[in-house]
C-alpha cells in the first residue's frame, strides 16, 4: 500500500510543473521591467517589435527602434532569417502544388525584387540595418553595382514554380532606367526565363507601392492572367486589389516600404 506521506508521481509532477512556470513567469515579468538597457530585456523586447513589424500591427515605421540596432543585425546574419526565409518558401511550395496549372501561359506567380528575390544585406550591413534613415544616393549606388545575391530560398522556390508550368512575373519598384543593372544581377544570381520584368516607368514614379503594384496586377489579370502567388518582403507588394489569390509576406525588420 502507498504510504500517505508521498505524492502520487503524477500530482508531485503537476506540482513540480507550477512551481516551475510560476517561476518562468516571474522571472519574464522581472526581464520586462527591470532595466530597459539590458542586452535580455532588448533581445526580448526586439523579438516583440519584429513580430508586431512582420504582421504589419506596426504600420508604417521610419527606422528600426535604437535599441533593436544588435537584434537586426543578428537576425539578418544568424540561421533565424534564412530559417523563417526557408518556411516561407515551403509554405509557397505547398500551396503551389494545389494550383491546377492549364499550360496555356496565364498560371502567374509575381516576385517582388529586393529583399525577395535578390538581397541588399551587403549594402544594409554597412548602413545601420535600417536604423538610419534610407539614402537614396548610395542605395542606388549599391544597386548599380549589380552586386545582390539571391535569397537562397526564394532562388529555390523560383525554380520550383518553373518546373511545375507557372510563368514568372516579376514586379519592383525599381524604375525603368535601373533594368539593365536589374536583369544583369538577376541572372548573375541564378535567375532565369522570368516572362516579365515589370519596372515603374516615368507615370508611376510617385505613387505609393500599393498603388503602383495593384494597378499592374489589375493590368496582367485584363491580360488574361491567374494570380495564384505573389511573394515579397513589403505589405506594399502584397495588398490592394487586385490580390493574388495566396500571398506569402518575406521576413524583413529592416525597412518598410508604404
Ligand atoms: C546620402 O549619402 C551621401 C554620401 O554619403 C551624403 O553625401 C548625403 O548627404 C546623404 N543624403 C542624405 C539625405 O542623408
Ligand atoms: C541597356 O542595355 C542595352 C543593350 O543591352 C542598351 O542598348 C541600353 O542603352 C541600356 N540601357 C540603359 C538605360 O543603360
Ligand atoms: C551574387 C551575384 O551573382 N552577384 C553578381 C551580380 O552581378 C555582378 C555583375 O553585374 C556580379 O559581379 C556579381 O557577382
Amino acid at each position: 500500500m502507498g504510504s500517505r506521506r508521498f505524492l502520487p508521481p503524477v500530482l508531485l509532477l503537476l506540482l513540480l510543473s507550477v512551481i516551475a512556470s510560476a517561476a518562468a513567469s516571474q522571472s519574464l515579468l522581472r526581464m520586462i521591467s527591470e532595466n530597459q538597457a539590458s542586452g535580455d530585456s532588448d533581445g526580448l523586447y526586439c523579438d516583440s517589435w519584429r513580430l508586431s513589424e512582420e504582421t504589419n500591427n506596426a504600420g508604417y515605421w521610419g527606422t528600426i527602434p535604437a535599441r533593436c540596432l544588435q537584434f537586426v543585425a543578428e537576425y539578418m546574419n544568424g540561421d533565424r532569417y534564412a530559417l523563417d526565409s526557408d518556411v516561407v518558401a515551403a509554405e509557397s511550395l505547398a500551396f503551389a502544388q494545389t494550383v491546377q496549372v492549364a499550360g496555356d501561359g496565364n498560371d502567374v506567380w509575381i516576385f517582388d525584387v529586393d529583399e525577395t528575390l535578390l538581397s541588399n544585406l551587403p549594402y544594409y550591413a554597412v548602413n545601420g540595418y535600417g536604423s538610419e534613415e534610407f539614402n537614396e544616393t548610395t542605395f542606388d549606388e549599391w544597386l548599380n553595382l549589380a552586386k545582390a545575391p539571391a535569397l537562397p530560398a526564394s532562388l529555390r522556390l523560383y525554380e520550383e514554380l518553373l518546373g511545375l508550368g507557372f510563368q514568372i512575373i516579376l514586379l519592383t519598384g525599381r524604375v525603368e532606367a535601373e533594368r539593365n543593372a536589374t536583369e544583369k544581377n538577376l541572372s548573375f544570381a541564378g535567375y532565369h526565363s522570368w516572362t516579365r520584368l515589370i519596372l515603374r516607368e516615368a507615370s508611376d514614379i510617385g505613387k505609393t507601392a500599393v498603388a503602383y503594384k495593384s494597378e499592374k496586377r489589375a493590368q496582367l489579370e485584363a491580360q488574361g492572367h491567374r494570380i495564384h502567388g505573389n511573394s515579397g518582403d513589403q505589405w506594399s507588394d502584397l495588398l490592394g486589389s487586385p490580390m493574388a489569390t495566396r500571398s506569402f509576406k518575406l521576413p524583413n525588420p529592416m525597412y518598410y516600404i508604404q
